[in-house]
């Protein structure tokens, strides 16, 4: 691709930098920073895990004396507060840095054009805006956690053009092509955690861990199970790749709750019963610092998760197949649903993609 050396030249690759690392900064954003003096790049950064140092720091680190007089190019704000770390907007106008350009401020309440505000106090220039609409989605998973305290949460399912998850036998294997499935543990990776209710690992004893070709992260395995029915003897309490929480109500045994425990698995109480409180679910899930959820539920975990509007996001893969069966054959949305069609659950800035011979429509619902 041909392209022109200018402010969107550096900026695109910050955000290069901060894409990278999606998947791996838990409950902080992801950020890139290019810093550039004298015509050429003399630090690059990127924030790579919570608790280490922010983009700034790495590019700053790296570019050493050099950096006074220098542009950088920030994709987020750079932070104000004292944090894991000290702030960055402190030590660009320590290193004296001539120019910022931001491409977006920071969401959060600690920060909120604090740290742009503290630059421009110190005679530094900023800009901001700067490719702001690729930034903000780069970071959608930080800037819903940051102001709700709750999981983002992305809807994944794999269907039949009829929006079948199986056939009327219970047949699944396999719906979707290899590239699809593919993606889906590209999604797996990126995703702090995965979800799904118990029904699911009784019928198929999941591992839902990422396998792919290429070192990835293993989501934390959450399972909506309200009473229990989960046995020690399943896949995700046997192979301890990751932490598996179970998402359970007062109802529930509490022997068989012991036992889990004793298994080595998180059990979480969500309400009196007899389902689980999924709103109460997300709650204490953002109390573990989960900012991000990868739903694979079954039809009737998706419908409950769309009624109670936690479903931030949807990945919509459908299989250019026909599998009829009727209400023997399971939806991937099954819920009470809504009398007229005006009242439908509508996917806002959907995109359309192609793997093998499957499509995929991603949107984000919108709710009324
Ligand atoms: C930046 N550059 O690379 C990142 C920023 O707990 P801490 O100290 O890591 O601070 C996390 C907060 O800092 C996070 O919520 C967000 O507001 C900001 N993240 N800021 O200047 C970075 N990762
Ligand atoms: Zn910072």
């Amino acid at each position: 691709m041909l392209q022109l050396l200018n402010d969107e030249y550096y900026m695109q690759l910050a955000i290069q930098l901060a894409q990278g690392a999606t998947g791996q900064t838990g409950i902080n954003p992801v950020v890139g920073c290019v810093l550039v003096k004298d015509g050429r790049i003399i630090g690059m950064g990127a924030h790579l895990k919570r608790g280490t140092p922010h983009a700034e720091i790495h590019a700053l680190d790296m570019a050493g004396a050099d950096a006074a007089g220098s542009t950088a190019y920030v994709t987020l704000e750079p932070c104000s507060h004292y944090g894991a770390t000290p702030p960055c907007s402190d030590r660009l106008v320590r290193e004296r840095v001539k120019r910022v350009v931001v491409s977006c401020t920071d969401p959060n309440p600690l920060v909120a054009g604090t740290g742009i505000a503290k630059l421009r106090q110190h005679s530094v220039e900023v800009s901001v805006g700067l490719l702001a609409e690729h930034a903000l989605r780069l970071n959608e998973v930080f800037n819903h956690f940051i102001l709700t305290r709750r999981p983002f949460v992305t809807l994944k399912t794999a269907s039949t053009l009829d929006g079948k998850i199986a056939s009327r036998t219970g047949d699944s294997r396999w719906i979707t092509s290899g590239e699809a499935r593919q993606f889906v543990h590209t999604l797996r990776h990126q995703h702090q955690a995965i979800m799904v209710g118990v029904d699911t690992v009784l019928a198929d004893d999941p591992q839902l861990t990422t396998r792919l070709d290429v070192p990835a992260l293993h989501p934390i395995r959450v399972i909506a199970d309200s009473r229990l029915r989960l046995s020690t003897g399943a896949r995700v309490v046997t192979e301890p790749c990751a932490e598996t929480i179970v998402l359970t109500t007062a109802e529930a045994s509490q022997a068989k709750r012991a036992e889990l425990e004793a298994a080595g698995v998180t059990v979480l109480d969500c309400g009196p019963g007899p389902r689980v409180n999924l709103t109460k679910a997300m709650e204490l899930l953002g109390q573990r610092d989960i900012a991000s959820i990868l739903l694979e539920g079954g039809g009737q975990l998706n419908g409950a998760m769309l009624e109670a509007r936690l479903i931030n996001k949807m990945v919509l893969f459908y299989a250019p197949k026909i599998i009829g069966g009727g209400a023997k054959a399971p939806d991937n949305f099954q819920f009470g649903g809504f009398e007229r069609m005006n009242d439908a659950i509508r996917l806002e800035r959907t995109e359309l993609q192609q793997f093998g011979d499957d499509i995929c429509i991603t949107g984000y619902p919108h709710y009324r």
